[in-house]
């Protein structure tokens, strides 16, 4: 594992940092938008006084903290494998290039030293579940790091109340930020209340007496799309009804959903739920580097 000097450095003297996934940059958006993004998402990142992490695997080498010629590599790649952590070994092994989920980035900002960690959307369980037994292995994974992850919510394309349930199970704490109600990703409310914590600092005085307690596993910290940015739940719904069929038509299963979904809906929503997807990732550094700088105090 490759930790960048940047970082290296702002861990040891405890400067706050924001680990950032890169499926994210592979997966979840088109090139070249995806560059482009992943590196506004930094300087968020900077401007709240953090120092980014991009984690991603280069030719086989976990690299913490991708320089920016290594992001637009990763960005415009072919073949970029789409890492949950299970699959990081087979890419080392093959010195391969490997784009980290959620999972991935989670079990590799644990083992670097880094506590927060901002994404767009975690993976979840699957609306057909009870067929396909889909549970992204993110949520697993956040089970058993010790990692405060902001992100919207889950998307839409899953199912959310299911989310919320198998994350109960697994003793994932999930709390608002400023919301009383778990975010649908796209749109601001779901219907399912949670607890709502009001500041950054609280944020990490839990993230601490969980600690204290010995207590296993991580936080998801669900940060709504701003106002602004988002799309009714009605019409997202109708576009990922479309979604939806047209994945089962054409047969996509295991991996490819998530990607395949995401990038069906940038078409049928004419890149509306692209532009409310950058957003509420910038909007997800944002917090999650003020989470971080309470947490370095
Ligand atoms: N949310 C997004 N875009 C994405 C993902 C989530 O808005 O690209 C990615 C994340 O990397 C997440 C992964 O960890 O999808 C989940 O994939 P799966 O459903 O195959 O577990
Ligand atoms: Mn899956």
């Amino acid at each position: 594992m490759r930790i960048s000097e940047e970082v290296k450095e702002a861990l040891k003297t405890k400067v706050p940092v924001v680990a950032l996934e890169s499926t994210i940059i592979s997966h979840g958006m088109p090139y070249p938008k995806n560059i482009e993004v992943a590196i506004e998402v930094e300087q968020v990142v900077r401007k709240e006084g953090g120092i980014p992490a991009t984690i991603g695997v280069i030719k086989g080498e976990i690299v913490v903290g991708l320089s920016k010629s290594e992001i637009k590599y990763i960005g415009s790649a072919k073949e970029v494998m789409k890492l949950s952590t299970r699959e990081i070994p087979i890419c080392i092994m093959r010195k391969k290039d490997g784009a980290t989920t959620v999972s991935a980035t989670s079990f590799i900002a644990e083992r670097a030293g880094i506590k927060v960690f901002a994404t767009g959307g975690v993976g979840g369980v699957h609306r057909d579940v009870f067929e396909s037994l889909d549970i992204s292995r993110d949520l697993e994974e956040l089970s058993e790091r010790s990692i405060i992850i902001v992100s919207s919510g889950v998307k839409s394309i899953l199912d959310i109340s299911k989310t919320i349930e198998y994350l109960e199970t697994k003793g994932v704490l999930v709390v608002g930020y400023k919301t009383d109600e778990f975010p649908a990703f796209y749109s601001r409310k779901s219907n399912i209340k949670i607890p709502k914590i009001n500041s950054p600092e609280a944020v990490a005085k839990i993230f601490k007496e969980k600690q204290n307690l010995l207590i296993k596993g991580g936080i998801l910290v669900a940060n709504p799309v701003p106002e602004e940015y988002e799309i009714p739940s009605p019409i997202v719904e109708k576009w990922i009804a479309l979604a939806l069929a047209d994945a089962r038509r054409q047969d996509i299963h295991g991996k490819q959903v998530t990607p395949f979904l995401l990038s069906k809906l940038v078409e049928l929503s004419n890149g509306k739920t692209l532009t409310a997807n950058v957003h509420l990732i910038k909007n997800n550094a944002k917090v999650a580097a003020l989470i971080a700088r309470e947490l370095a105090k």
